[in-house]
Formats: structure tokens, sequence, C-alpha cells
């Protein structure tokens, strides 16, 4: 963990909104940008002039939370040393949900998180979040890299973010504590946590299952205590998060590959020159790279550990029945005429 004793913060450019989110804020967020602004006013024991926080769930050595410290780096060197980012690993500020109003309101700086918490709020991200959308890793990076990607991110500026960059997140597919799944019919009934997004729940219920959204943080306990049989996410958080460790039964169904998103807040944004904000696109787009490379390497690492500790993988799995369940989702929520576009575009990349 980052110690935050004896930091120090040089310019108070940065804090010049508080009076100003103090006004506009409720009273609850308020407080609890005051409590965040403590940090603000300390900075590490650098050269830095400005301390970037950054918020991640994922702990630290987690691909995510290395990507952007490696940013950090370059951010730093691009400006010889004035602009820094400070990683808060572990949910240190919070869950995702929450850490994005924060950060909409400038209390936190960055954020990397999963584009799932953002569907309810930002329609172009319930896109690359539809199930079977990209048929592997490769198309979805096409996709994300071209102009498709570059619509998502601009649509987070009527939302109070800046969208700096995708990040890979693998494919999601079922874990759960009770029987091994090798069809639909096995799901039946079941009970699965979902990400924080009403697209997620009607996917879990096309295949017959019960859907619950809950925090990334509640899912272990959850799953211990029987609120919950089992969820679903890519190998590095089933390993990570120790969720293998109550739910050994992992079916590589593969129903998203869904990005993960690098963001920041536009209040923050909005405090830097045209050259800095400059040099953070350009990290954070030499960041990208870095991400894949370590994602790649990462997924193997905690395939082989939690086959190592016993979780029982069910990779004989025909995708065909859950593609056409979960078509209707589509339907509900492919509805204006841009977000067809885009299904189409992605669709017509190869
Ligand atoms: C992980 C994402 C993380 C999400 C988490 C979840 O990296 O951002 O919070 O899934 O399921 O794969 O909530």
């Amino acid at each position: 963990m980052t110690s935050l004793t004896g930091w120090r913060r040089k310019r108070t450019s940065f804090d010049a909104g508080l009076s100003y989110r103090e006004e506009t804020m409720s009273l609850k967020k308020a407080l609890f940008a005051t409590v965040l602004a403590g940090f603000a006013f300390t900075s590490a024991a650098s050269a830095c002039e400005v301390t970037l926080r950054s918020s991640d769930t994922h702990p630290d050595g987690y691909p995510t939370v290395a990507a952007v410290e490696a940013m950090g780096e370059t951010l730093k060197a691009e400006t010889n040393g004035r602009l820094c980012i400070e990683v808060f690993h572990s949910k240190q500020l919070g869950e995702e949900k929450d850490t994005i109003e924060q950060t909409q309101f400038g209390v936190i700086d960055m954020n990397r998180v999963s584009l799932g918490p953002f569907n309810n709020i930002i329609e172009e991200t319930q896109i690359p979040s539809l199930p079977y959308i990209f048929r592997s890793t490769e198309h979805m990076h096409k996709v994300m890299d071209g102009p498709v990607g570059q619509e998502i991110l601009d649509a987070f500026t009527a939302h109070d973010l800046i969208g700096l960059a995708f990040y890979d997140g693998g494919s999601r597919s079922f874990y759960n504590n009770q029987k091994p799944i090798h069809s639909m019919d096995d799901l039946k009934g079941m009970k699965f946590r979902v990400m924080q997004s009403d697209l997620f729940v009607d996917m879990v219920s096309a295949v017959g299952a019960n859907a619950t959204p809950m925090p990334y943080g509640e899912v272990y306990s959850s799953i211990q205590t029987g609120v919950i049989d089992g969820a679903e996410n890519n190998w590095p958080s089933y390993e990570s998060s120790g969720h293998h460790e109550v739910a050994k039964y992992y079916t590589l169904d593969q129903h998203l590959i869904v990005p993960e998103v690098l963001v920041m807040s536009k209040m923050s944004w909005d405090k830097l020159s045209a050259d800095d904000q400059a040099a953070v696109r350009k990290a954070a787009a030499a960041s990208v790279p870095v991400m894949r490379d370590l994602w790649a390497k990462r997924e193997k690492v905690s395939e082989a550990k939690v086959r190592a500790q016993g979780s029982q993988i069910i990779t004989d799995i025909d995708k065909t029945p859950f593609i056409e369940a979960m078509k209707p989702v589509y339907e509900k929520y492919v509805t204006s005429e841009k977000l067809k576009s885009m299904v189409q575009r992605i669709q017509a990349t190869h």
C-alpha cells in the first residue's frame, strides 16, 4: 500500500475547484471531497508539481495498475517531472460505481474501470458490452483502435469525463460453486453476480439464470454465504479476487469481451494546459501496448494458478445456443440509429 505520510503538494491549481465543488455537491459528496482533498494537499516526496490520483479496484501488480503506473512514468518524463500519477489500487478510493461519480466531480483525477459500470449512464458504452459482439481479442482491438472506439471515447465528454484509452479485459465466463456447467440448461435458476449494468442483468436472464448486480468487492463473501452461486469474469480477475477459492467450476462460454477504459475527470483535465493535456494523451496511448503485453502474460499465469489450485475448467462448451439466446439483448439495447450503425460497423470489421 502507498503510504500517504510525508506527502507534500507544491501547486494548488487543482485545489481551486474545491469551493465550486463544495457549493454544488451534496453534503455527503462534499464531505467525501474534503477527506480526499486532504490527500491532494500532500504529494509524493518527489519533484512533481501535480500528482494525479488514479483509482483502480485491482491489487498492486495487476496489469491495469501496472499499466497506469507505466503511464505515470511516461508522463513524468514527458513533462520534465511536473506531472505524476499515483495509483490508488485495491479499491482504496471505493467501488467502481462510486469512484466513477467521484471522478465526474473532480474528487478523483483518473479512473481505470470496466466499461460495464458506465452502461446505464453512457449508452455508447453498451455496444462493446454486448454479448458475443467481438469474435476475438484481435477483433476487439481493431474496433476499439478505430473510429468506433474513438466515438465511444468521445462520448465520455458529455458526462464530465475524458476518455483516454481502452485496455484489455480478456473474455468473461461463468463460474460457480455448485456444479460444472456444460450447457445452457445447467444454468437454469442459478444465481450469478453481474456488474451494475441493466444490460448484464438481461444477458443473464436471457440464458435462464438469475442476475444479482453488486459491487465487485462483495462477490467473494456473497458466494461464501450462498447469496449467489457464482459470478462471471476473466482469468486474472477470477484468480486475483480469490473467487476461484470459493467457486471452482469455471465454464469457458466467453460471453463477453468487454474492454476496460481509462478516464480522466473533466474538471481535472480543464485545469491542465493544452501542452499538458497532449502529454497526458500521449502517455495514455503509450500505456496501451504495455497493458496488452502485461495482460497476455497475466492471463496465462492466472489460468495456470487456478488450475493448479483445483479449479475445474469446462472447455467443451457449444457457444451457439448462448449466442442465440442472448440476441434479444441486442434488440432491447441497440435501438437508436447511432447504436445500430456502431453494431453494423463492428460486425463488418475483419
Ligand atoms: C474486472 C474488471 C473490473 C471490474 C470487475 C467486476 O477489470 O474493472 O470491476 O471485473 O466484475 O474484470 O466488477
